[in-house]
């Protein structure tokens, strides 16, 4: 009987994917800074806006960085740094912006630095392992803005 059942419960758990038209989370104007080739870290920055389920994002990749990791540009004491961010949450339908002095990519040990105009893909990773892929584009060149990358952790 166990075996009826579980047909059972496949088949419904179909019929409700159907009649909810889940909206997926959508990321917007995703791009990166452009670096000088010797750069180690890269920053990126792009607009996230959760689907119809809450979102828990744990991380990040992209392809031809080591490492990617989530951080959040913080003023303390009247200095910029920035710390890590294990674990970022939204509602449905809550749109969060990665901007300069705020939330940003870190982007790490590059095998390449990205030439302007060059696209890179990249995905973020929810808690229970969704992934949400796009793709950033370089903009800019190696003009300092003022805005240091360097870590103060
Ligand atoms: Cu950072």
């Amino acid at each position: 009987m166990k075996i009826a059942i579980v047909i059972l419960l496949a088949l419904s758990a179909g019929a409700c994917q159907k009649q909810a038209a889940e909206q997926p989370p959508v990321v917007s104007d995703a791009w990166i800074r452009g670096a000088p080739p010797t750069a180690s870290v890269l920053a990126g920055y792009l607009r996230l806006t959760a689907g119809s389920k809450p979102l828990a994002l744990t991380a990040a990749r992209c392809d031809g960085f080591g490492r990617t990791e989530i951080h959040q540009t913080i003023m303390q004491d009247g200095v910029a740094g920035m710390r890590g961010v294990e674990r970022l949450e939204l509602e449905s339908g809550e749109t969060v912006e990665f901007a300069p002095g705020g939330y940003h990519l870190m982007l790490m040990q590059p095998a390449a630095v990205p030439a302007a105009d060059a696209r890179v893909a990249c995905a973020l990773l929810s808690g229970n392992g969704g992934e949400i892929p796009f793709e950033a584009v370089v903009r800019g060149g190696a003009a300092d803005d003022g805005e240091s990358h360097e870590h103060h952790h």
